[in-house]
């Protein structure tokens, strides 16, 4: 069956979502994407981008969009180098805190966070970076139980591959591809929400048989683009494959996993990267991601789609078709 798909911001380029429900509407965290005249290379040069917008609907497949405009800009941030890659947002007692992975003066991407009062923004930088913070992609997951946890992570331009057990390397080294694949971290957050409340701790996503996923498995091992969320008391880890454009995910029994793998939930789209958020709104789960087609496959500058997404009765994501 034909998947009925809409992009939502069809005037502007957005790509990365997180998305979360905040008051009963749908709230939409993309990274905004702009021509940086960068040419494409492995270190993602190319992503320059510069600021956030927030979006919010109360029907993501017919509803209207609205934009609550600029909320974060690179010369808020006093730390800001460059680079504003995607962010993702939790909300505790009222406030809302934006996590987001930035470069630094040195050109090291690190994680920030800024504090707003509504769901919409603006959104106030902390003035430093998150102690023992690295890497890219901030996913939080809001446990329900008081606890909340940052996944995070990503290889190649998301500088990972330079760290072993949250330390700085002498020089960037990936596995033999017999060997674990280089994990995502988690850590739970501080009560203020400022800090991580532990050292970063491995995201351990194992194959059918028990065993780690392999470096030289890159149709399954993780590279970047975390995603969490919750299903009949599961908890699903889903990320982009990265150079071989899968969105996948495994399914574990606590935030910290480890995480059995289950499959595909998108096929390549156009377009080089591959990132999404799952979200349950109004008694429907629905998939948001990015593609490449309405700039015409320029791999940096990515369109924000939606589609519904469906379990089968095992609790299995139904594979989407990226092209679609
Ligand atoms: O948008 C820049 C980077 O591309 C993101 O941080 C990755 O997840 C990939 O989508």
């Amino acid at each position: 069956m034909k998947k009925e798909k809409r992009y939502l911001v069809p005037g502007d380029y957005m790509a990365d979502p997180a998305v979360h429900v905040f008051n009963d509407r749908l709230y939409i965290y993309p990274s905004h994407d702009w021509e940086s005249g960068i040419p494409e290379n492995d270190n993602g040069d190319h992503f320059n981008m510069k600021d956030y917008h927030v979006f919010s609907t109360d029907n993501p497949m017919t509803g209207e969009i609205t934009d609550h405009g600029l909320v974060l800009t690179t010369e808020d941030i006093p730390w800001a180098g460059r680079q504003l890659w995607d962010c993702d947002i939790a909300e505790k007692h009222g406030k809302y805190y934006m996590y987001f992975p930035l470069k630094d003066q040195n050109d090291i991407f690190r994680i920030g966070v800024a504090i707003g009062e509504r769901p919409e923004g603006p959104f106030i930088p902390q003035p430093d970076p998150m102690r023992g913070s690295h890497s890219i992609d901030p996913a939080i997951l809001n446990d329900g139980d008081g606890n909340y946890y940052m996944y995070f992570g990503g290889l190649w331009g998301g500088q990972l591959q330079r760290y072993r057990d949250n330390k700085a390397l002498e020089s960037a080294t990936f596995p033999a591809d017999n060997e674990p694949a280089i994990p995502a971290r988690i850590a739970k957050l501080s009560e203020d929400m400022l800090q991580f409340a532990e050292e970063p701790k491995p995201v351990v996503i194992l194959d059918e048989n028990g065993e780690p996923l392999t470096a030289g498995d890159n149709k399954r091992r993780f590279f970047e683009a975390s995603w969490i969320h919750k299903y009949n008391g599961k908890y699903y880890f889903s990320y982009s494959t990265g150079d071989t454009h899968l969105l996948c995910y495994a399914i574990g029994d606590n935030p910290y996993g480890p995480f059995t793998y289950q499959g595909v939930i998108l096929t390549p789209v156009v377009g080089w990267t591959t990132h999404h958020a799952i979200v349950e709104y109004k008694g429907k789960w629905y998939l948001f991601h990015h593609d490449s087609v309405p700039s015409g496959g320029r791999t940096w500058l990515r369109s924000l789609k939606v589609c519904e997404l469906e379990y089968d009765a095992d609790g299995r994501i139904i594979t989407i078709d990226g092209l679609e």
